[in-house]
This record gives structure tokens, C-alpha cells and sequence, in this order.
């Protein structure tokens, strides 16, 4: 993450920026919404934040139980941090690289989230499980539904910080075609409701060098998972 701005950024990342949409609610789905520009006034307070998490949870690569290495690296903070390994995806209270709790939300995250799901229209969200995503270009995350929360009537509240992305937001079979939703730095998807199990993934990042976090996107996604 860097904290000045870089003159280094690439054309490519130029025309990306080019298609960002003004700040605003743009709904994608029955109940789902991008709220554009969400999280801007909350980069400063949230990056500190985040060095000092991963400082004590790093990122790292998992391993899928199909013996896949995940191309993006994660971490976690909250109660619960989501994992994968040969034995199977699950929440866990305990970070399995150094055997302590992970560290805990940062009170400036979980607000954010509150925040962002209210104004989706999911009032009393309490998250517990805050999974940070880094992606390098060339990385992305194949579609997916999130089924390891105990319950499903919490929305999922996702936070994109760097690198532009296209997220897909498929149905709910894995077949169906997925919508491609552009997003920007500050950008934050809500789903949840009769959209809670909707596959979705990310396609791969584009080269470029982000002003503010450098050469990665930096996806923040926090459930309800106890
Ligand atoms: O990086 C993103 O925008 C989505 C992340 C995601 O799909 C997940 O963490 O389940």
C-alpha cells in the first residue's frame, strides 16, 4: 500500500479510470447493489487499520481442497477467519500459521460495513469475519457461492480497494451467466436477501499500479459467520 500518489500508473489502469462511475446506488440484482465511491472518505482511516492486521496475520496463499493454490493471497480479522486446505474450506477462530486468534476488526471496518448494508437496505448487520483478498495483476477468484456462514440472512458487504476489477455476478447455478460489474477503488458490492447465494468471482487483474495501494487490489469482505 503506498501513501502518496505514484506517477507510475499504466494507460491501462487510465482507461479503467476512465469508465468509473460517479458516487451513487446502482442495484445489480433483486437485493444488490453497488454503492459507488462508498468507501473514499474511509481509505485513510481504513489503511492503518489494515497494516496493522495483516502486521500480525499476513497474507498467504491456500491451498483448495482440490489441491489448488489460490492465486489471490488472503488473511482475515474479525472472530472468525475463513480458510482452505486439502482438508476442506471452513471459518476458524484461530489463524492456523501462527495458532493465535486473528487479530481483531478494527472498529473503522466494521462501521464501514454496518454502514454500507444499511444503505443497501440490510439494517443490523453484525459482522464477524472480515476475509481480506489481495490480488496481484494476473490473479482472480473463480465463481463461487459463500456457503461456509452458519446462516444466510446476513448480506455479504465487499470492499475494493487498488486495481480496478471485474466482478462476475452469476445466478444461482454455477451455469448461469454471470453479469461483468466494473469496480473501483472505494467501490462496495451488498448482497444478500434472495441474492445471499449467488455465485460470484472476480476475472483476472490487469497489469497496472494503483495511486494509492500500488500494483494490487485489495478486497475486504465481511459476513456473518457464527
Ligand atoms: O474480490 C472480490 O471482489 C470478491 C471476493 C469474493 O468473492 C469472496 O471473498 O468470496
Amino acid at each position: 500500500m503506498r501513501s502518496k500518489t505514484d506517477p507510475g500508473a499504466t494507460a491501462d489502469l487510465f482507461a479503467d479510470e476512465a469508465l468509473q462511475q460517479p458516487p451513487g446506488r446502482e442495484q445489480i440484482g433483486e437485493q444488490s447493489y453497488v454503492l459507488r465511491g462508498y468507501a473514499l472518505p474511509w481509505v485513510e482511516r481504513l489503511l492503518p487499520e489494515l497494516r496493522r492486521v495483516l502486521a500480525q496475520s499476513p497474507f498467504r496463499q491456500m491451498v483448495t481442497p482440490g489441491g489448488f493454490t489460490m492465486s489471490a493471497a488472503l488473511s482475515s480479522c474479525g472472530e472468525l477467519g475463513w480458510t482452505t486446505d486439502p482438508t476442506g474450506y471452513r471459518y476458524s477462530a484461530i489463524d492456523p500459521n501462527n495458532q493465535q486468534p486473528w487479530p481483531p476488526m478494527p472498529e473503522a471496518l466494521r462501521q464501514l460495513a454496518v454502514m454500507a448494508a444499511a444503505d443497501a437496505g440490510f439494517e443490523d448487520f453484525e459482522p464477524d469475519a472480515c476475509l481480506i483478498n489481495r490480488y496481484v495483476p494476473g490473479a482472480k477468484m473463480s465463481l463461487h457461492q459463500d456457503k461456509n456462514e452458519r446462516r444466510y440472512a446476513a448480506p455479504v458487504v465487499s470492499v475494493s480497494l487498488g486495481l480496478p476489477a471485474i466482478f462476475l455476478f452469476g445466478g444461482h447455478e454455477r451455469s448461469d451467466t454471470a453479469q461483468k460489474v466494473s469496480l473501483f477503488h472505494g467501490d462496495v458490492v451488498v448482497w444478500g436477501g434472495v441474492d445471499r447465494l449467488r455465485f460470484h468471482g472476480v476475472m483476472p487483474i490487469k497489469p497496472g499500479t494503483h495511486p494509492v495501494m500500488g500494483p494490487q487490489r485489495i478486497n475486504l469482505t465481511f459476513r456473518t459467520a457464527g
